[in-house]
């Protein structure tokens, strides 16, 4: 398998840690694939263009061992977790898996959601747009409160945890590393006035899933050589299916 993904492990990435938990971790090629920049700064082009296989051209993209290519970090890790022999990430059909997608789609929405809000950060800042921001936050600080109040339970660890810690941590990674200022709320601390979301997300980053990665360094190839000759492997197999 082949995971297609940019290496910026200042943050917490879903998919790492769904390969971990399925006990997939070695059997997992990590390709290096920036979208935009580099972890210099220096913006690629179309250099790690994933067009041959996803025409949206976003990470993650998977492929499996049989060349499926598979898109979105939502039916990447419900592939991995189909495949598991480890821990399971999708409690079977019934409350507790409807649970575990809610809280994924929460999290999944607050990373889009800020994504969108480090990328406005980019513009010049008279062009940013305010608008953005305010509605874009309040969704947020509500989604922190509502954990808040959750982590007062014993929490397992479905998808949806998985997806809370890449969102949580994504935030703190834009705001200590973005150039962009938040116009409303710069460099955002979500544990502050929430103990108990706090005290989870301390004990989740000793989790082996999230050590596998989270403030390492990428130890693999990052070159665009690198990305374009197992880019080119999968079009070759795929082209012979
Ligand atoms: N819904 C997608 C979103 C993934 C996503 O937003 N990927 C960004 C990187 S953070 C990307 O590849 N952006 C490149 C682009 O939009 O051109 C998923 O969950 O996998």
């Amino acid at each position: 398998m082949k995971l297609f993904y940019s290496p910026f492990h200042g943050f917490i990435h879903k998919a790492l840690v769904a390969t971990h938990e399925a006990g997939l971790w070695d059997e997992m090629t990590f390709v290096a694939t920036y979208p935009f920049r580099n972890r210099e700064g220096v913006d690629q082009g179309d250099r790690y263009s994933l067009l041959p296989i996803n025409p949206l051209d976003k990470v993650p993209t998977l492929v499996t061992d049989d060349w499926q290519v598979v898109y979105g970090s939502e039916p990447i890790c419900q592939y991995l977790d189909s495949r598991s022999r480890a821990h399971r990430l999708y409690p079977d059909p019934g409350p507790a898996r409807w649970d575990a997608l809610r809280r994924h789609d929460r999290a999944q929405t607050v990373f889009e959601t800020t994504v969108m809000m480090n990328m406005e950060g980019w513009r010049p800042e008279t062009e940013r747009h305010l608008d953005v921001y305010e509605w874009i936050w309040p969704k947020i600080l509500r989604v922190l409160d509502e954990l808040e109040e959750e982590c007062r339970e014993e929490q397992g660890f479905d998808i949806g945890h998985a997806a809370t810690l890449h969102a949580l941590s994504y935030g703190d990674f834009g705001s200590r590393f973005y150039e962009a200022v938040d116009p409303l709320y710069p460099r955002y601390d979500f544990r502050a006035g929430r103990p108990h979301l706090a005290a989870w997300y301390e004990t989740m980053l000793e989790r082996p899933s999230v050590v596998s990665h989270y403030n390492r360094d990428f130890a693999g190839d990052d070159s665009p050589e690198f990305f374009q000759t197992q880019l080119a492997e999968v079009v070759k197999h795929r082209g012979e299916r």
